[in-house]
């Protein structure tokens, strides 16, 4: 086992990482920028190291500063938690040849699984459901049309780089396909550095399910069953919940079990995520695979009782995995609400500044994740997010009414924040019968 860990993160995610170590008792590294220095869960690690100014670019995404840090505090791991640099091959690769493990999958799995033209190549092989449509990257525009034709409209163009709705053009005839190939292409060259598109059928209304897989360095690889995220706006989930709702038992095992044998191919070791859209028939086709831990994690971790955190360190320290899928018996249902600091009513726009008052709720099931305490700060420069409320119940219904309950006794003064929201979507029809599809919140709140 590692005897030391760096935490490449920030906020509610470096926190959760510091709790999964000391219970694991491995000693951590929390790394901040000039922006979080009084941040409280500094506190936590046993050793804390400045690694540059408030621009994350100059500090979480600093490849060069974070290996120093765990250089001069002799870490022997790093977790990079998610954003910044958790799905960077490269930064994988630097932290491989500076001999410090990687707490995630090796830099080629993440390349093949991250790359969206490998992965669903990988997909296929499989024997994953994936959309119909082009082979591999569209070389030609005339290739994109012959697919368009076989296929038919509406299509759509995605970066095989891109991710989470970036470098994605919908087309509904030739002309757009022409335009929207043009468009994706310098997108994603712009942004990733990487020109490569490809064409798919485009599914109007469907739901995002994603399963949460786990591998490990000896070729075992199970899923933890399956969230529903589709309570999103732009690209930016707002509530997760598991198991889906309304999914029949065989369509679930069909969709677990597509995640875990692509995972087991691949050969992967460590947590991931393996996204699908299902439609109204309940057909699934895969989207994209994170090769992270991600924000709604402890979702998973309610129903089944595993710390998937901790897992991610005792497989990327070698150990094979506590469990075998028969072990993983999913119970109850949890729903998680992101806390974000943002004003709803203003078009969502972030709300910096210090938090005069913070109460967060407790209780019979319930769990809060957050670095946030009273007088703490919230910086401008950074996400949103300032925590996350969860609830376990034996039912949905059962949770909806825990999550209200918890929202009720939440209160945060002065900046605003999307508790207000989530007390009313507690209460919206369409939310507590379940199901909804990935545009009901945008569409909810044009209203
Ligand atoms: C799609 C799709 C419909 N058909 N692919 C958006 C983010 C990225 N992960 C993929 N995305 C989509 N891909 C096909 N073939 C619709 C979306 C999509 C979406 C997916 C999940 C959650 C929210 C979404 C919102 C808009 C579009």
């Amino acid at each position: 086992m590692f005897s030391r860990v760096l935490v490449a993160n920030r906020g509610e995610i470096a926190l959760r990482v510091i709790r999964a170590c000391k219970e694991l008792g491995i000693e951590s590294v929390a790394v901040y920028s000039e922006a979080d220095k009084d941040a409280p869960y500094l506190e936590f690690a046993d050793k804390s190291v400045c690694i540059g100014p408030a621009s994350a670019t100059k500090s979480y995404l600093n490849i060069p500063a974070l290996i120093a840090a765990a250089e001069i505090t002799e870490a022997d791991a790093i977790h990079p938690g998610y954003g910044f640099l958790a799905e960077n091959a490269h930064f994988a690769e630097v932290c491989r040849d500076c001999k410090l493990a990687f707490i995630g999958p090796s830099p080629e799995a993440m390349a093949l699984l991250g790359d969206k033209v490998s992965c669903k190549k990988m997909a296929r092989r499989a024997k994953v459901p994936v959309f119909p449509g082009s082979d591999g990257a569209i070389e030609d525009p005339k290739e994109a049309i012959e697919v368009a034709q076989k296929i038919g409209f509406p299509v759509i163009v995605k970066a095989s780089a891109g991710g989470g709705g970036r470098g994605m053009r919908i087309a509904r005839n030739d002309e757009e396909l022409h335009a929207g190939l043009d468009a994706a292409r310098q997108e994603a060259e712009a942004a990733f550095g990487n020109g490569a598109v490809y064409v798919e059928k485009f599914l109007e209304h469907s739901r995002h399910v994603e399963v949460q897989c786990i591998g490990d360095q000896h070729g075992n690889a199970v899923h933890l069953y399956e969230r529903d995220c589709s309570m999103q706006r732009r690209h930016q989930k707002v509530i997760e919940e598991a198991p889906a709702p309304h999914i029949d038992p065989k369509k679930r095992e069909e969709v677990c079990r597509s995640a875990a044998r692509l995972i087991k191919n691949a050969k992967y070791s460590g947590a991931a995520t393996v996204e699908f859209l299902m439609d109204d028939k309940q057909n699934f086709y895969l989207l994209e695979v994170n090769t992270r831990v991600q924000v709604e994690h402890p979702v998973t971790e309610l129903i089944t009782g595993i710390d998937i955190v901790q897992t991610m360190i005792r497989v990327s320290a070698g150990e094979p995995l506590p469990f075998k899928q028969r072990d993983i018996k999913p119970t109850g249902h949890a729903i998680e609400c992101r806390i974000n600091a943002e004003d709803p009513s203003k078009g969502f726009v972030p709300c910096a500044g210090t938090i005069e008052q913070f109460d967060p709720p407790g209780g019979p099931g319930v769990r809060m994740d957050t670095h946030v305490v009273r007088s703490y700060r919230v910086p401008p420069n950074y996400d949103s997010m300032i925590g996350k409320l969860l609830v376990h119940a034996d039912d949905r219904d059962q949770a909806i009414r825990r999550m209200a309950r918890a929202l009720d006794e939440f209160h945060v003064e002065p900046i605003h924040t999307t508790i207000a929201l989530h007390r009313e979507l507690m209460q919206d029809p369409g939310f507590v019968k379940g199901g909804v599809d990935i545009h009901y919140l945008e569409r909810l709140l044009k209203k």
